[in-house]
């Protein structure tokens, strides 16, 4: 077979099998971008390649996805931070005009370039760690201009760099204050107008929302999500973070493709999200980040098959995290979580949590080309160090 490019003499980890589906001496060669084929060197066909590339023992992973990022936000809140460590709380700091508003005032007031500027070095850090695939939501801006421009600066960001951008539209994640006391005018207003102007110019591959007390509650939820589907977007929530507002089970009525953060994710809502194909995705660096103590239900999510995916959650104010290595110790260390299961939460589930399975998160023929090349002698590495980077080198679409 002819082919662009042949990776040859590395250990595979292809997520494409139970386990870490491992190859040992295994070969990779790529045409037109798309995997073409994947095996052991002593079993692969006649393969002619244009380039070929010794990785001399090295292991290769599916490229990394992190699916569920608010990489594009003006501002920062580092001075939130100190006040947090000097004794005032997040949600103090949210009433005294700080917290979402504050990043809110400062997206605003941010260029479309100034938001790809900004961004650019925290996605930076992730493709530095080996992602291929980045999911970006809105949320900071909360009026039809300001969200269209933060997602108009998300899809610029996959144009300037070689990595997937995959964006969520979260118009519904605080209410903006020329809606206090309205919050149910600002939700007819995300149906009626912010999300058709984000679905007429394909800005948006989902939707998401904030289901909480200090969010959104359900049956505004429901009346997004309902919108959503009229508009052919699939959906995702975050959900049971900060209390147990039955979103998940909501989100899986809505056939959502995953729920994020969980904390307070009850028995029902584990049984809702198996019974749609749902996938959880963990936050352990907010979780850390906002000294969380209360655990999502990682044997629960097991037990019933849920497919678990890891993400940095990447934001100003809970998570100002840009490594999903980092993500993979924490779960591990915070949430108890496996090697394996951490590989298949940025890899394989990710792609799930995005509906892109099809598309890329594991290393199998058809695929795109996504791959990650590291200097470690076992998988246990990656999740095993903090702060020490081994990639190698990273593959997207087969460059
Ligand atoms: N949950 C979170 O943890 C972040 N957003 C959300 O819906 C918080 C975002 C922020 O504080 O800026
Ligand atoms: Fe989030």
């Amino acid at each position: 077979m002819r082919c662009d490019k042949l990776w040859t003499n590395a250990r595979i980890a292809t997520l494409a099998a139970p386990g870490l589906g491992v190859i040992e001496d295994g070969v990779i060669a790529a045409r037109g971008g798309r995997i073409a084929h994947v095996g052991r060197a002593a079993t692969a066909p006649e393969i002619d390649a244009a380039e070929t590339i010794d990785c001399a023992g090295r292991w290769i992973t599916p490229g990394l996805i992190d699916c569920h990022t608010h990489l594009i936000h003006g501002g920062d809140r580092a001075r939130e931070f100190e006040m947090r460590l000097e004794g005032a709380s997040y949600e103090e700091i949210a009433r005294a005009g700080g917290g979402i508003l504050s990043s809110m005032k400062a997206t605003r007031a941010a260029s479309e370039d100034d938001l790809v500027g900004s961004a650019l070095p925290r996605l930076d850090a992730l493709t530095a760690e080996g992602a291929t695939t980045v999911e970006v939501k809105s949320g900071y801006g909360l009026s039809t201009e300001a969200e269209l421009r933060m997602l108009r600066a998300a899809r610029r960001l996959g144009e300037a760099r070689p990595v997937r951008i995959v964006t969520s539209f979260l118009g519904a994640h605080a209410l903006p204050p020329e809606y206090v006391g309205n919050t149910d005018g600002y939700v007819a207003m995300l149906c009626d107008t912010m999300l058709p102007a984000v679905a007429a110019e394909g800005l948006a591959d989902a939707v998401d929302a904030f289901c909480e007390g200090i969010g959104f509650s359900p049956d505004q939820v429901d009346r997004l999500f309902t919108a959503a589907a009229a508009h052919g977007l699939p959906v995702k929530l975050h959900a049971e973070q900060l209390s147990n507002q039955h979103g998940a089970a909501l989100a899986a009525r809505h056939r959502a493709l995953s729920a994020d953060h969980l904390e307070y994710l009850d028995a029902d809502g584990v049984a809702a999200m198996a019974g749609a194909g749902t996938v959880a995705t963990l936050l352990p660096g907010a979780y850390y980040f906002m000294r969380e103590t209360r655990q999502p239900p990682v044997a629960a999510l097991r037990a019933a098959g849920v497919p678990i995916a890891l993400a940095t959650d990447c934001n100003p104010g809970t998570a100002p995290l840009t490594s999903l290595l980092l993500v993979m110790n924490m779960a591990a260390t915070l949430f108890r979580l496996t090697v394996d299961e951490c590989l298949a939460g940025v890899t394989r589930n990710a792609a799930m949590a995005l509906g892109i399975g099809g598309q890329t998160g594991t290393i199998a023929v058809g695929k795109s080309c996504d791959l990650a090349i590291w200097n470690i002698e076992r998988p246990a590495e990656l999740v095993y160090r903090i702060g020490f980077n081994p990639l190698h080198a990273r593959v997207w679409r087969g460059q």
